[in-house]
């Protein structure tokens, strides 16, 4: 079996992406009821917003699901214990070493799963007991590293003992193969959730994802040492802007703060955060997430198939 199914209790390779603001338990539950690993994301909510999350969540569905602790939060300390009372199986961090929470967690037999942007970081996981990494690509949308998924996942791979999960660029079977070949033993996927029906975000930021093309994201923040990726709009051009003009980090700040919840929660897709990855471009179509599930494993194993015959065929003649 799989080894992240198998240690997870899932059916297939797939986790949701821990989305801030927007994963919340009707998109988790029915990613984990189709099969994969849904996420509710705490993002900068408080500690009782992600009880209730997590409660409604296990109203919904009895397969395993996890949550998501983004550590820049203020409520980062209060979140943490929140998932280990509540008992959940699974936590995914980003933002950050959860070094500090990992006794905690581990005492309560949850699998602890960071996301790591380099190989330093994924061993430094590795050594504070983490049981797999999220191996990140500057691809994918919100806070990102430096490296791209393709050079960063078998580095990774190669570099620790534990599975590796692959996020950044990944939206369909093309790209769950190309990540399984570099070594992954799953993959996390979080634009193409965005446009699921049970993922209940303004419609228009919907309609910006459906809309986008390849080259209509942007990296903010890379002066501020928190690049976030994003759909190309009126803030990240202020933003890049006031940063090329070398704008000080209070009034970038103040620029970025609440521009999430704007874009998500209000729809204002012209000065909020539209946050989404690279591969936007691809997704243009509305899905339950069952379908888009469904359709990632079997398009997974069409690619492989054909692949694998194309070789043996016209290399190995
Ligand atoms: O966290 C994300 N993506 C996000 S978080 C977010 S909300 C936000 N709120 C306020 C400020 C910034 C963002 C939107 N998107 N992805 C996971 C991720 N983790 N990307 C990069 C990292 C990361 C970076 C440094 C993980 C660990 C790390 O260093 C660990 C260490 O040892 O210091």
């Amino acid at each position: 079996m799989n080894s992240i199914c198998d240690m997870l209790g899932i059916k297939y390779p797939i986790f949701q992406g821990g989305m801030a603001w927007v994963a919340n338990h009707a998109i988790a539950a029915a990613v984990s009821e189709a099969g994969g690993l849904g996420i509710i994301a705490a993002g900068n909510a408080p500690a009782d917003w992600l009880r209730e999350e997590i409660r409604a969540c296990k109203k919904i569905t009895n397969k395993p699901f996890g949550v998501n602790v983004m550590l820049l939060s203020p409520y980062a300390d209060e979140v943490a214990k929140v998932v280990a009372e509540e008992g959940v199986k699974v936590v995914t961090t980003g933002a950050g070493n959860p070094g500090k929470y990992m006794d905690l967690w581990k005492e309560k037999g949850m699998k602890v799963i960071p996301v790591v942007p380099s190989v330093a970081i994924a061993k430094r996981m590795e050594k504070g007991g983490a049981d797999a990494v999220i191996a990140e690509g500057g691809e994918s949308g919100g806070h990102i590293g430096e490296l791209t998924t393709m050079v960063l996942v078998p580095q990774v791979v190669d570099a620790v003992s534990i599975p590796v999960i692959a996020a950044g660029g990944i939206a369909d079977g093309r790209g769950f193969a190309a990540a399984m070949m570099l070594g992954a033993e799953a993959v996390q996927i979080g634009t193409r959730f965005l446009v699921a029906e049970e993922c209940k975000i303004h419609e228009a930021y919907k309609e910006r994802v459906l809309k986008a093309t390849d080259i209509d994201t942007v990296v903010t923040g890379r002066s501020t040492g928190h690049p976030v990726r994003g759909l190309r709009n009126q803030l990240t051009r202020s933003y890049l802007q006031m940063e090329k003009d070398g704008a000080d980090l209070n009034k970038l700040e103040q620029l970025g703060a609440g521009a999430l919840y704007k874009a998500v929660v209000e729809g204002n897709v012209i000065n909020g955060a539209v946050m989404a990855g690279q591969i936007a471009g691809l997704i243009t179509k509305r899905q339950t997430a069952q379908e888009i599930v469904d359709e990632l494993m079997l398009d997974l194993k069409e690619v492989m198939e054909a692949r694998v015959r194309q070789i043996n065929e016209e290399l190995y003649k």
